[in-house]
């Protein structure tokens, strides 16, 4: 639809109205309050506060918005379409306000009505739409997109429920049902004309139509509406703010399940509560296979909306279907939106009665993947029967797709029929099931890991026969971060040192923070420097205070490790480090250590035992160590419950030491240490992910280097890994592990950590006791290299100064350039 000129939204107007300075925002303020609201200050609590100044910072994107949606359909440009099961976007009106400048403004006007910005701030519910750094990413990808004004949508679930809240009892994590919209969501706009019906189940036939084309017809037994609720997602100080489209859905009322249910009136009646429920909850990560039915569907759901919404908005722009991959591009964050190349299919075949071969076309010039993991376990594959069952036509789909691909395989490699095995988009070796990663793989024209390595290990193992039939299309885009939400909303006190030392610049280009390293060694600037970072401690003190009763010193080394629980990961090895370091400091209490302060966060995933015994074993070791006078003023453990975006605003400015101790190999790149690097903090780390190249940017004699490299760990594990010789090698070692398993740090219960200790003795298979040595002697040049606080303080900065590339703006760019073709429209 080319806008005309006359119904674009009168700015001047609105604006007016609208207005960003602090009258007209408390005017609004105390108009919504009470037009929304229905409440008067005299009644109104701090909530109502929040929510009536929410309503009116919303009002003012909502103008940008609108701006923005005319300013892209009058334009002939591509849309970048984001598709990810998981937005992790943290609470929004901090970052709203700092994006629209007018976080002072908004400030007064609370002020004059009575109100602390700040406590109001603190008082909005994080929407838990993500389990971590794949969830997050999504969302800083959203904040670049609108900042470097790229036409882009994200879609994906509205789910009711999202990922668990975590209490601690006893030492054991808890799980509790996030209900994060109980008192409602400012930021939503329901949009119930925007809404679309998706098949569940059934079969199909097929007929001739009157063309005498070959068509498809599938007959649903269920149907599930899914509604759009848009979310506005405004750049950084610029006029474009683009939407995050996340679906719910619905039952629908209308469809007659007597009709394609005959006989089974129960059946129906099942498939009906399930089509209720799609949205209601995230699934935690690393869950096992069983009971996933409703993640198919939930995958197969928001794919189908979206793509319809795609066609649709194509239809409003009176483009044809033939020029629907020069108006779209959809990048499929992992394999969770992958059934998007068969139900994109299915569209262009059997609703718009498209050729195969122009459906495929279409179809590949859209899609683009990108993988987050290779850790087998982690690469989706679904069951044959449970994918019929609920997808009859895309499962069709798919069958067709890979008979076309390997005969493509074949002629390429007559007779490797091993090759035609490992390729194939269907595993044939067990109880047959779907490879969505080779499927996302065939079906898209881009395929990329998230750092260099592990682009490289991905073209190297698991897509190494693709890689080599289309080398062409493998790319890697190294992850990075929002500055605006990680530096300049969350650490206030070094953002206003960057503005005054190298300009208000860097926000949008974060390479000039560089200009920090002319600094690096000037005795008073590594005073401020260190006086922000004491404050930023004295902050999180107070938050572990109250959310743990520790008291912690801010003068001690910061040592934190938060992202989450996963034995790949390895907080036990931090953990074991811990140990060593308890009954070191009892054996010699003059040992000249610097006092330090660990503190971890992170969920484990309910139904991961060993996750959640890391968490009880961390939990066991604080209660002994922070309980024990010897180890007052030099040892303090930390678990931070219920890590969330809302608690990370606080770790990330305080840490002095960021721990990045995965098995090389393992972590696909990690954001995490690329928000820490900002903020400061030096990196003990493996050469793992993103790691090596945080370390090429801030120099090796900046980084904290440990550990085996990917390619050894690959051989010995490949050669017989023993890792009871590591603990014969090493009477530290072998100390902690003799200690954890003897109950001191269970109360006496010798039981409770025996399947832990038992599966690092026979299998670790994560080579925690291998790298040991190494990371323990690694600590110790931490503990040296912290003594000395000018040499300390200047790899501090030489660490925010050279985190530049792990900018998402760069990121987003990148994928603009050479997956997206697309440009910024300003
Ligand atoms: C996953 C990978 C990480 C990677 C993110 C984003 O996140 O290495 O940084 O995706 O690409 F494992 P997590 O699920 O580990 O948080």
């Amino acid at each position: 639809m080319a806008a005309n000129p006359t119904t674009r939204v009168p700015g001047g107007a609105e604006a007016a109205r609208h207005g960003l300075d602090a009258e007209s925002l408390q005017r609004d303020v105390l108009d919504n309050l009470v037009s929304l609201q229905a409440r008067y200050p005299a009644i109104a609590t701090p909530h109502d506060w929040y929510m009536a100044l929410s309503y009116s910072v919303r009002d003012r994107l909502l103008l940008r918005w609108v701006d923005t949606v005319q300013r892209y359909a009058a334009a002939d440009v591509r849309v970048a379409c984001y598709l990810s099961a998981e937005f992790l976007i943290g609470p929004q009106l901090g970052n709203n306000l700092l994006n629209l400048g007018i976080e002072a403004q908004a400030r007064a006007a609370m002020l004059a009505l009575g109100q602390d910005l700040d406590t109001v701030i603190a008082l909005e519910e994080e929407p838990g739409l993500g389990n971590g750094g794949l969830g997050r990413l999504a969302a800083c990808y959203l904040d670049s997109l609108a900042t470097l004004q790229m036409p882009a949508l994200g879609y994906g679930i509205r789910y009711e429920f999202g990922i668990f809240r975590q209490a601690i009892r006893d030492g054991w994590q808890v799980e509790e049902t996030d209900k994060w919209l109980q008192k409602g969501n400012p930021w939503e706009i329901v949009r119930p004309d925007v809404a679309y019906y998706v098949n569940f189940g059934g079969h199909t036939q097929s007929a001739t139509d009157a063309e005498g084309r070959f068509r498809v017809r599938w007959t649903a037994a269920n149907q599930v509406k899914g509604v759009a609720c848009d979310t506005p997602v405004p750049g950084y100080r610029v006029e474009t703010c683009n939407t995050l489209r996340l679906w719910k859905s619905e039952a629908v009322e209308s469809f007659d399940l007597a009709d394609f249910n005959v006989g089974d009136y129960y059946g129906a009646v099942q498939e009906k509560v399930i089509s209720e429920t799609l949205s209601k909850v995230l699934y935690p990560n690393d869950e096992p296979e069983m009971g996933k039915r409703l993640r198919l569907a939930q995958q197969y759901f928001f794919v189908s909306c979206s793509l319809q919404d795609m066609l649709r908005l194509l239809e409003l722009k009176g483009e044809p279907i033939e020029r629907f991959a020069d108006m779209f591009v959809a990048q499929l964050n992992d394999t969770h939106p992958s059934i998007a190349v068969a139900e994109l299919m299915r569209l262009l075949l059997d609703e718009r009665g498209l050729q195969w071969e122009q459906a495929w076309d279409i179809t590949r010039r859209t899609l683009a993947y990108t993988n987050h993991t290779l850790l087998p376990e982690a690469l989706e594959t679904w069951g044959l029967p449970l994918f019929r069952s609920l997808l009859p036509r895309p499962l069709e789909i798919i069958y067709e797709i890979n008979r076309r691909f390997l005969d493509e395989v074949r002629q390429r490699h007559p007779g490797d029929e091993s090759r035609v095995a490992r390729m194939s988009l269907i595993d044939e070796s067990g109880d047959r099931r779907i490879r969505m990663a080779h499927l996302a793989t065939v079906g898209s024209h881009a395929v990329n890991g998230v750092a260099a390595l592990h682009s490289s290990l991905l073209r190297e193992t698991v897509l190494r026969d693709f890689a080599e039939l289309w080398p062409e299309r493998f790319h890697n885009v190294t992850n990075g971060v929002t500055p605006r939400r990680f530096l300049a909303l969350c650490n206030p006190g070094l953002a206003r040192l960057l503005d005054e030392t190298v300009g208000e610049g860097w926000i949008a280009d974060l390479t000039r923070l560089r200009g920090l390293e002319a600094h690096a060694d000037d005795a008073a600037f590594q005073r401020r420097w260190r006086a922000i970072k004491h404050a930023n401690k004295e902050v999180l003190a107070q938050h572990i205070q109250s959310a743990t009763g520790v008291v912690v010193d801010p003068r001690a080394l910061f040592d934190i490790q938060v992202k989450r629980i996963h034995e790949y990961k390895r907080q036990h090895l931090n953990a074991l480090y811990m140990v060593a370091l308890y009954q070191r400091l009892r054996r010699e209490p003059q040992l000249a250590l610097a006092p330090r302060c660990f503190v971890f966060g992170g969920k484990a995933a309910p139904g991961y035992a060993m996750a959640k015994l890391i968490i009880r074993l961390i939990n066991g070791i604080a209660e002994v160590v922070n309980n024990d006078p010897a180890m007052e003023g030099r040892l303090k453990v930390i678990f931070f419950p219920n890590f969330n975006v809302k608690s990370a605003h606080h770790i990330y400015p305080a840490a002095d030491l960021s721990e990045q101790i995965s098995t090389a190999g393992k972590e696909a790149s990690g954001t995490g240490n690329m928000k820490f690097m900002m903020n400061g903090a030096l990196t003990i780390g493996t050469l793992d992910g993103a790691n090596v190249e945080i370390r090429e940017e801030a120099g090796a004699e900046n980084f904290f280097l440990f550990g085996l490299r990917a390619q050894d760990v690959e051989r010995l594990q490949r050669e017989g890994y023993r890792p009871a010789d590591h603990v014969a090698a090493h009477d530290e070692l072998r100390e902690a592990l003799d200690l954890i398993a003897s109950g001191h740090f269970s109360r006496g219960e010798s039981e409770v950590f025996r399947p832990l200790v038992e599966n690092l003795m026979q299998w670790d298979h994560f080579l925690a006791l291998a790298d040991y040595a190494d990371y323990a002697a690694c600590q110790a040049r931490v503990d040296a290299a912290w003594q000395d606080p000018a040499g300390w303080t200047r790899m501090s900065i030489l660490n925010t100064a050279r985190s530049g590339k792990f900018s998402s703006d760069r990121a987003i760019r990148e994928y603009g350039d050479r997956i997206w073709s697309l440009a910024p429209i300003g």
